[in-house]
């Protein structure tokens, strides 16, 4: 399963509206002789990629799938009849489908005679690869994690207006890491006409991924036509609106979006009980005067607080990183 879970987080990015689902297929013997991940929409699911590499030395054997493997004919035929087909004797899952229309693979497998079990490394998946896709599934709306970077003294940028760079290069190479793997990055107007960031995934040698993740700007201001983000190395979406309930139907598509600045827009995504994750990159940095990473969240009282839970916190160089969760979750 371990192995299932690293070749999905390799497509994560790549497959939305559709999960990244890892599969292994291991021999009547237990040795490793297919892994496949969910190909782009339209193409195949991980269990037929995981099949195809393993051919006939499937039979008798076993698949390892993060999630229930389907039942559907969708845009390629149900994963549970190509496993029965591949003459699988047992089947692993971690996650059952929430889909109802995919649903149904393990009982399909279980008639057939194949042993099935559901539930293997079921936290680590949920909490994973799979993360994102599940909560739009339950909830129809994307998942959408705020990311900050903020100095010792809560600022995010020194009183000229200027932020670049707060945090040090261990840091900002999470930061594009990261944006390989998302469907959506969101910036408010304020923070095109303030830093004019590109909002596209690099590689560590500063060449453009091959993945890009939908740029979109969001606020009512007007953006020049020169402005980075709307050059053509990704697509972009302009929304001239300050709604957020507007904003995620815009993305009712895509399972993982990201919120960068500015602070007014992450004010309303918090405002709005819109934000699933932060990370909170925190720089040991004074700078004693300038703005900080949220306007307002609409809280005029202590009461009225958001409060997040600690996921874990990494060290990156000489700052830290703070992935939090709503307590409410
Ligand atoms: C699997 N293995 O790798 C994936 C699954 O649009 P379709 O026809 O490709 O079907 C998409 C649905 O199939 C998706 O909503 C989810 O329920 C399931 N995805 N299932 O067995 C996979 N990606
Ligand atoms: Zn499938």
């Amino acid at each position: 399963m371990r192995l299932a879970i690293d070749a999905s987080e390799a497509v994560r990015g790549s497959t939305s509206p559709n999960p990244p689902v890892g599969a292994v297929i291991l021999d009547a013997s237990g040795d490793v002789v297919g892994v496949g991940a969910t190909r782009p929409p339209g193409g195949p699911h991980a269990e037929v990629v995981a099949l195809a590499a393993a051919g006939k030395r499937a039979r008798g054997g076993t698949a390892v799938v993060t999630l229930e493997p389907c039942n559907h004919q969708g845009r390629t035929g149900p994963c549970s009849q190509a496993l029965i087909d591949g003459g699988l004797a047992v089947v692993h899952y971690a996650v059952a489908d929430p889909n109802p229309t995919a649903a149904g693979g393990a009982e399909t497998l279980r008639r057939a005679g194949v042993e099935v079990s559901g539930g293997l490394l079921a936290d680590d998946v949920e909490g994973g690869p799979l993360r994102a896709w599940l909560h739009r599934q339950r909830t129809g709306r994307p998942h959408v994690t705020w990311k900050f970077a903020t100095t010792l003294d809560g600022r995010s940028a020194a009183a000229d207006g200027t932020s670049q760079w707060i945090t040090g290069p261990e840091a900002r190479a999470r930061v594009h890491a990261d944006r390989l793997r998302l469907d959506a990055i969101v910036v408010g107007t304020g923070t095109v006409l303030a830093d004019d960031p590109r909002l596209t995934a690099r590689l560590p040698d500063g060449s453009l991924a091959e993945h890009q993740p939908l740029r979109v700007v969001v606020g009512t201001r007007d953006i020049p036509a020169t402005a980075r983000v709307l050059d053509d190395a990704a697509p972009t979406l302009v929304l001239r609106t300050n709604d957020v309930d507007e904003v995620l139907a815009a993305l009712a598509d895509q399972d993982d979006v990201l919120v960068e600045g500015g602070p007014r827009l992450a004010g309303a995504f918090l405002a709005a009980g819109a934000v699933d994750r932060i990370q909170a990159y925190i720089a040991p940095v004074v700078l004693g005067a300038g703005s900080h990473a949220v306007e307002d969240a609409g809280v005029s009282t202590i009461t009225e607080a958001l409060r997040f839970r600690r996921e874990n916190v990494e060290v990156l160089g000489d700052d830290l990183l703070l992935n939090l969760i709503p307590r409410a979750q």
